[in-house]
């Protein structure tokens, strides 16, 4: 479905085992060191999903090659069948033609119950190739906005373990977020208590 130009939710992309598959890998890259960490914004603001980071580190609002706002660890790289996969959901959703330079980056965000993550843009990567996202676990509430202002109008989607969303074209500007989580709605199969979302960028560095 595309829910503006150049943004496509693609529901139940990955099966059962591709999911369990991309969780035991996001595990794996949450532990230590470059593990998992806790975002202090430079307000003074604590992000309330967690984060860990393949290929570049995203800090606010900045990217580098070492955890400069943790352990001090250089980054984990960013494996080739990562890349693959982004380049794949990239032709199933905008086609063929939409192919981009390779992705380079991964953020990956864990969500408990409580967790949520505020309207913002995504705008400290130097191109425009569109951002891949994967959810795994429980449903959230996804809030596609628009390009100007974090207000109105905005489009509420759901997504559910297994599912794809690309935002290309005039979508990779758009404000966007994630205002809640629904407890207790991943596949119990998965194994996950929470929410993950795995995005694939690319650096343009
Ligand atoms: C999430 N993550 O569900 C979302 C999925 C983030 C983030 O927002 O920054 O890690 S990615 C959603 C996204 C990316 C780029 C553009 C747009 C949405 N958009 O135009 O709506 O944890
Ligand atoms: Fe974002």
């Amino acid at each position: 479905t595309e829910i503006a130009r150049g943004a496509v939710h693609l529901p139940d992309w990955l099966d059962a085992e591709q999911q369990r598959r991309l969780l035991e890998a996001c595990r794996e890259w949450a532990r230590p060191p470059a593990g998992l960490r806790t975002v202090r914004t430079p307000g003074g603001g604590t992000m309330t999903a967690r984060q860990v980071c393949l290929g570049w580190h995203w800090y606010p609002y900045a990217y580098a090659r070492t955890v400069v706002d943790g352990d001090g660890a250089p980054v984990k790289s960013f494996p080739r069948w990562l890349g693959d996969l982004g380049r794949n959901a990239v032709v199933d959703t905008l086609g063929p033609d939409a192919a981009t330079a390779p992705y380079d980056i991964a953020l990956i965000n864990f969500y408990d119950g409580d967790a949520r993550m505020g309207m913002h843009r995504d705008s400290d990567e130097q191109t425009d190739a569109p951002v891949v996202s994967l959810s795994l676990g429980d449903t959230c509430l996804f809030r596609f906005g628009n390009t100007e202002s974090r207000t109105r109008p905005h489009t509420d989607v759901e997504l559910r373990s297994g599912d794809l969303f690309v935002f290309g074209g005039p979508s990779r500007l758009a404000y966007h977020g994630v205002p809640r989580v629904h407890a207790g709605t991943a596949p119990p199969e998965l194994g996950l208590t929470g929410r993950l979302n795995v995005t694939l960028r690319v650096s343009g560095f």
